[in-house]
């Protein structure tokens, strides 16, 4: 296959926007860039002093990686110098980061991201990943606002994520389809490998916590179970895979087909994933790939957002399973957890 790069590939797409002058071109741009910094770092983490934790708590009461915050870093650096962002949210910090500098005069774009998802993994050499969503500015100039962020998913201009795994990958939409380019490190670009990724609307695999399993509502509780049954009709018992990544998760059950489920639980009323900058953008992802995305009752994208990292349960990849997966939640809504 002819090797085509990331920059060959988002100027070529770039005319399916007749209004774009370039600008989410040069976004996308950027945001490789700040990966291929990361992957480096995150593939070299146990031979410099990167590894463990700075010793402070973030906004989520979770402790804080060195590399966490390296990553946080590199992106909000990359998006300053690129002048395409007006403002971004990241989980790392409590409040917007506002950008008005000379080159950010005519930024159209806000970006909301989790700079390194799954970083408790780090240390253990297992895969974590960086999520991204781009909406267009609401506000008319100069910096950015938090009222930029109070867009519903399905607002969404762009999104995408980077998985550093045994390969670098990102995997981005722009509401035309998912396409996934692998890092090539000998060239230092990263490639189209997975051209219209699509998910299969069923499969065999699915990704929960089952530790949670006492504090899961009644009808999680009787999904795993129906996983967990024998019926070759419908290829059951179906494989318990759970990385612990949701980016490593979600994106093997994309290619394979599956779900991944992180319900309410009584010790997280509201979920544990953040709407903003974790499930609206693996949702545009997952349903522009066919699959589906859900509260577990409603449409990940059209959950209304008032807070910045405001919590929700999540139900996201195959269709078919998802929606067998709510099917037990109507059915199960009323029975006490
Ligand atoms: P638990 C990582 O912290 C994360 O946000 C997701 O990437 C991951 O799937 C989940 O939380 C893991 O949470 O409670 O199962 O350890």
């Amino acid at each position: 296959m002819e090797v085509k790069t990331l920059g060959q590939f988002v100027i070529e797409k770039q005319a399916d926007f007749p209004y774009a002058k370039g600008e989410l071109s040069r976004l996308l741009r950027d945001i490789g860039i700040a990966a291929k910094i990361v992957n480096r770092e995150v593939n070299k983490a146990g031979l410099v002093e990167i590894l463990g934790e700075t010793g402070t708590v973030n906004v989520q009461g979770e402790k804080v990686k060195k590399l966490d915050v390296f990553a946080n870093e590199q992106f909000i650096s990359a998006f300053k110098a690129g002048g395409e962002v007006c403002a971004i949210a990241s989980e790392e910090n409590d409040d917007i980061i506002p950008i008005d500098n000379a080159v950010s005069k005519s930024a159209k774009y806000v970006v909301a991201m989790d700079p390194l998802d799954g970083s408790s993994n780090i240390d253990v050499n297992v895969s974590v990943g960086t999520i991204f969503s781009i909406y267009r500015r609401t506000s008319l100039n100069g910096a950015g606002t938090l009222q930029d962020f109070m867009q519903k998913g399905t607002e969404q201009v762009a999104a995408g994520y980077i998985i550093y795994g045994s390969s670098c990958m990102l995997v981005y939409t722009t509401g035309k389809g998912v396409n996934g380019f692998t890092l090539d490190p000998s060239i230092g670009e990263f490639c189209l490998s997975h051209p219209n990724l699509t998910t299969p609307k069923s499969g065999k695999i699915y990704s929960i916590n089952e530790g949670n399993y006492l504090h899961f509502p009644e009808g999680v509780k009787k999904y795993i179970k129906y996983c967990q049954e024998e019926d070759k009709a419908t290829n059951r018992p179906y494989s318990s895979r759970y990385i612990g990544s949701g980016v490593a998760d979600i994106h093997r059950n994309l290619i394979n087909g599956g779900i991944y489920v992180y319900p309410t639980t009584t010790k997280s009323p509201k979920g544990k994933l953040r709407l903003l900058y974790e499930c609206n953008p693996l949702a545009f992802i997952i349903e522009q790939a066919g699959g589906k995305a859900t509260t577990g009752e409603k449409r990940i994208m059209e959950v209304p957002i008032t807070e910045l990292h405001q919590r929700t349960s999540l139900f996201l990849g195959s269709s078919d399973m998802v929606d067998t997966a709510m099917d037990f939640m109507t059915k199960h809504s009323a029975e006490k957890v």
